[in-house]
């Protein structure tokens, strides 16, 4: 191992939950040209850190940019504007603070918390997380604090406190290394994920016969490509998969009886559920060959331990939470659960959301895997804030898409975004565009100038970002990070949590609010998880700092260790009878299935080399390179009666907007499917809203909405636009 210069740091890659361990090289390190940034600054050097367990070293291609994203159209003063078609004037941070303070008295006043709602993100570090749970949660006492994950874990949350009676993947990246199968359903891993893909495919190159893979996508991906068997089954009929594949194996007695009597309920109810899905009714409603569900029945039935690995492709579903009950279904029925090499295990999106989750982000929730409908749970949190019992509210706040709701209706004084672009990535965005523009006061805290929602903003609040302020993140595998602070912030760039915490004192809590360092936060927070399933009790930055990188659970007094940590390996389950839950859910299919109008279904995910909203990766050449432009996937089938041809430019028609993209014709879809990235915003040249096409319904339990399916109709366009004017329903929307 080449040995770490002086100065270099370790950090977790600020990219995507498999949070890769980094290793920061300081300009003047040896070996390293002296390339500079935006403002001249000497560029910091990254590798992957050896030395961090989730990732042993390695680093994908966004990670090892990431240094190059950093200073180039940061927001470096807070900027703010009467209204939306003002130009926005520099203000100080103590007028931006106050007008936003100012603007929540005169709500609390005239129509109470309710008014007031914060959009965050998994991309928080956890203290900015837990300082704006207080704020809005004690504080100003209304739940609606909602993130970003509402659009992408909660469906796993959800499937797994249903289950398993708390939220909390129970596996490692290790088992990578054990499992006979690997079983990879709605995830693109090798685009998505792509340090454990890798890691699932150096050991099938060393030892073929070790491990099966089975992918289930409609596409084919550079995931499907590696896939022992790939299973392209029709959008949204995963739960029929999955009931399909436990008919089969409780025919063949593949299942393991003791597990299921000794440690599960409701067998009963999901067993006779199963067996109206014969294999000839699920092969023809998943589009699927029998012969090919038969050998992954008998494949998952016999083989001695099965992983699954699931993110979008099941998340984001009106359905969301029943496939991923579905799915924790199958590891109970066959005891693959708690063990080396098993385990249902969600691939986290971003690298703080599982941090999120233990910090209470979402409009349900409380620090601690703890909910605000528990009163015990309200109780304890109110005492450790020190606020008067019953000033955190019974009811859940407004999620995602109930804020966008509430805006529309008016009923919202003061919409508050953080580290999260919803103008790009929310579903419906003409509806979106047009609620956010009634918000009397929308405050945006990002990193960078110009995003697709800073066009929608009054005030823009400069953040300090990842390399910039200290903090901690956890990733997929309960893994948790120190991300020590080696840059110095742009100008008047803050770190999110001291913003809410300067809004908490000026509201008068000035005890609750006055912390001395992200430390003290963490410090408070960990106290919060004591005893729980997610207990950080034991850890410190100080910890961190010196002894590397830990998993949760960490109890106080805790030792140090590298070694993997596993939940229910003793198969006790933190329900009331201890016992994993069976879920019986007959499958619903999609919200908007294909229609004669509109007889195509749109599914939209993303590319290797681009982030979500591009505020970062657009950023850095290589990564542009990658993907020169928007591509719409479409099957000769499909394309052939359109006229349309590869290369040729396509109009993409919803119930609910117009967009257009250069056609790539390819077997490498359904026929009857048809694919976008999601990454091109309308502030991008070559814009290309996929979300204005998609529809807003969520599934009932997450409240997670069905960003992964529309109903489309596709055209030609007759005139080849040029590369570059690439014209969609977002034109209109641009300020
Ligand atoms: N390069 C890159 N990596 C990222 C991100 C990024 O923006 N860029 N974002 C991060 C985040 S936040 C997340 S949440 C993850 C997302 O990671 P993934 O979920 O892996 O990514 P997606 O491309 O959104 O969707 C995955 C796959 O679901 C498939 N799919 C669509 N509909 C269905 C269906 O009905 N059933 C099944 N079985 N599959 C279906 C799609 O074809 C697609 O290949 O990636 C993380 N990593
Ligand atoms: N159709 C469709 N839509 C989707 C998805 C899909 O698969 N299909 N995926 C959904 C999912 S899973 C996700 S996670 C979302 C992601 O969607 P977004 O959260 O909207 O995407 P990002 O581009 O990651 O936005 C993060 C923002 O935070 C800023 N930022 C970075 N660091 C900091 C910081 O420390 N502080 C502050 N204040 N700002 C910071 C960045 O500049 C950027 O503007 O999209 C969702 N939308
Ligand atoms: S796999 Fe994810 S966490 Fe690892 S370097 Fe790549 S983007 Fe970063
Ligand atoms: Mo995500």
């Amino acid at each position: 191992m080449a040995a770490s210069p002086p100065g270099s740091v370790r950090s977790q890659c600020p990219y995507c939950g498999v949070g890769c361990g980094l290793e920061l090289l300081p300009p003047a390190a040896k070996n390293q040209p002296t390339r500079r940034d935006a403002d001249g600054l000497p560029l910091w050097g990254t590798r992957g850190d050896r030395r961090h367990p989730s990732s042993l070293g390695q680093v994908c291609i966004k990670g090892a940019t990431v240094c190059d994203t950093l200073r180039h159209g940061r927001l470096s003063q807070p900027l703010a504007r009467a209204s939306l078609d003002e130009p926005f004037q520099p203000i100080s941070w103590d007028q931006a603070i106050d007008s936003i303070v100012a603007r929540i008295r005169s709500s609390l006043a005239s129509k109470g918390p309710g008014a007031i709602a914060m959009y965050g993100s998994g991309q928080f570090h956890i203290e900015d997380y837990y300082v704006a749970q207080k704020l809005l949660k004690g504080a100003i006492g209304t739940n609606n604090f909602d993130a970003n994950s509402r659009l992408c874990m909660s469906s796993a949350v959800a499937g797994y406190a249903r289950s398993l009676g708390s939220d909390g993947p129970p596996c490692c990246y290790e088992d990578l290394d054990h499992c006979a199968v690997a079983f990879l359903i709605g995830t693109n891993t090798a685009e998505c994920h792509p340090v454990l893909f890798q890691r699932l495919l150096k050991r099938k190159r060393r030892q073929p016969g070790s491990v099966t893979i089975v992918v289930v996508d409609p596409r084919q991906t550079a995931t499907s490509d590696a896939a022992d068997l790939h299973l392209a089954i029709r959008p949204g009929t995963d739960l029929v998969l999955m009931h399909g594949l436990a008919h089969l194996m409780v025919q063949a007695l593949t299942i393991d009886v003791e597990f299921i009597e000794e440690s599960t309920e409701g067998f009963a109810a999901y067993a006779e559920l199963q067996q109206a899905w014969t294999p000839e009714r699920v092969s023809r409603l998943c589009g699927i060959p029998e012969a090919a569900l038969r050998q992954l029945a008998q494949l998952w039935g016999q083989a001695p331990s099965v992983l699954s690995l699931w993110s979008m492709g099941l998340n984001q579903s009106v359905e969301g939470t029943a496939k991923v009950a579905g799915l924790i279904n199958l590891h109970l029925l066959t005891g693959q659960i708690g063990k080396v090499g098993a385990g249902p295990f969600s691939l986290t999106g971003q690298p703080n959301a599982m941090g999120g989750r233990e910090a209470g982000g979402l409009a349900h929730l409380l620090p601690g895997y703890r909910t605000v409908v528990d009163p015990s749970h309200r109780a304890v949190v109110e005492a450790a804030w020190r606020f008067e019992a019953g000033a955190i509210d019974p009811a859940p706040g407004l999620d995602a898409w109930r804020q966008v709701e509430a805006m529309e209706s008016g009923a919202l004084d003061l919409w508050w975004v953080a580290a999260t672009n919803p103008l790009v990535s929310m579903p419906n965005l003409e509806r979106v565009k047009a609620a956010v523009s009634r918000c009397p006061l929308v405050v945006l805290s990002d990193a960078y100038a110009d995003t697709e929602t800073a066009q929608y903003a009054h005030l823009l609040l400069p953040a300090a970002q990842w390399s910039e302020k200290p903090g901690v993140m956890v990733n997929s595998e309960r893994r948790v990070t120190l991300c020590p602070a080696f840059r110095p912030p742009p100008g008047e760039a803050r770190p999110d949590w001291q913003v809410f915490a300067e809004v908490g004192r000026r509201l008068g809590f000035v005890e609750s609010f006055s912390y001395g360092s992200a430390a003290e936060v963490y410090a408070e927070l960990t106290a919060l998880t004591a005893g729980r399933l997610c207990d950080h009790s034991g850890l410190s930055h100080a910890l961190l700092a010196s002894e590397g990188p830990q998993q949760w659970p960490f109890p106080c007094g805790s030792a140090p260790s590298q070694e993997p940590r596993r939940l229910y390996t003793d198969h006790h389950f933190p329900t009331a009878s201890g016992r994993a839950r069976f879920i019986a859910e007959q499958p619903m299919g999609l919200a908007e299935p294909p229609s004669d109008g509109y007889p195509l279904v749109l599914t939209v995910g993303r590319y290797l080399g681009q982030w979500h909203t591009m505020t970062r990766t657009a950023k850095v050449p290589r990564l542009n390179a990658l993907h020169p432009e928007p591509l719409l996937e479409i099957h000769p089938e499909d394309a052939g009666p359109l006229g349309l041809e590869d290369g040729s430019m396509a109009e993409i028609r919803s119930l609910r907007g117009t967009i257009t993209a250069r056609a790539t014709v390819t077997e490498r879809i359904r026929p009857g499917t048809v694919f976008l990235p999601m990454h091109w915003g309308f502030m991008q040249e070559q814009a290309c809203e996929a979300n204005a096409l998609l529809h807003e319904q969520a599934c009932p339990i997450s409240r997670q909405p069905e960003l992964k399916a529309a109903a489309v109709a596709v055209a030609r366009v007759q005139e080849v636009a040029p590369v570059g004017a690439n014209s969609s329903t977002s034109a209109a929307g641009r300020l």
